[in-house]
């Protein structure tokens, strides 16, 4: 099976680590969303990353339901200890797929400020306005349930999905718009993503941001 997109995308890097973390084998195909767009799209008519493509040829898109195939292959090989990287019922996994959803969330407004800015001739300050208040009411909530936590974790002793998207997107936020993180405002945040980024998994699945060019 091969993951198509760079590092450099939060959502490639959270399933690759994830991918990690699980022992799961894959290639890697660090193709590029604008520069190799047509070998995307045979995969992926969205043209976007991640994709997975598995043994058999089918194409999983977008990072949730990908990381969801992984616990279902991770379930099944008996690759983990005890829980997943996400309980499989109840309020708990309702929880950590809020956050998740939060996390994935600002990651998207973090890249479309990016293509904002190096996409557009003049930057519409309507949407920049608008991504950056989303993104300061998700870091504002983030912060708050990181901080609230009791265990080594999010939600307990284990790393979890949660965990991973967090630090993945605070990391392209941190590098993209350094001006809309304020560690000082965000500790519980920057201690959490030091604790990630220090992992192995994290150390060796990281790439620098490379925008694409207007
Ligand atoms: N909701 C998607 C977001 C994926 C996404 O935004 N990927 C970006 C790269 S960071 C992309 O493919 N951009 C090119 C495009 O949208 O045209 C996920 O979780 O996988």
């Amino acid at each position: 099976m091969f993951l198509i997109g760079q590092y450099d995308s939060p959502f490639v890097r959270r399933v690759a680590i994830a991918m990690r973390l699980y022992g799961i084998a894959f290639e890697h195909r660090p193709w590029s969303t604008f520069n190799d767009a047509g070998k995307i799209a045979p995969y992926n008519p969205l043209r976007r990353v991640p994709t997975l493509v598995l043994d058999d040829g089918e194409a999983l898109i977008d990072s949730e339901a990908i990381i969801d195939h992984l616990d279902e292959i991770a379930r099944g090989q008996d690759k983990i200890a005890g829980e997943a990287m996400l309980p499989s019922r109840g309020e708990a996994r309702r929880r950590q797929l809020w956050l998740c959803a939060l996390a994935t969330g600002l990651g998207d407004k973090s890249v479309s400020l990016i293509y904002e800015r190096v996409l557009r001739k003049e930057q519409l300050k309507l949407w920049v306005e608008r991504c950056e208040a989303q993104i300061a009411g998700v870091l504002d909530v983030l912060e708050k349930e990181r901080a609230a936590a009791a265990t080594p974790w999010l939600y307990g002793e284990r790393i979890g999905h949660s965990d991973v998207a967090v630090a993945c997107v605070l990391r392209l936020t941190r590098e993209a718009h350094p001006h809309l993180f304020d560690g000082s405002r965000y500790q519980a945040l920057a201690a959490h993503a030091a604790q990630c980024e220090a992992l192995p998994a994290f150390r060796e699945i990281v790439q620098p941001l490379d925008p694409p060019k207007g």
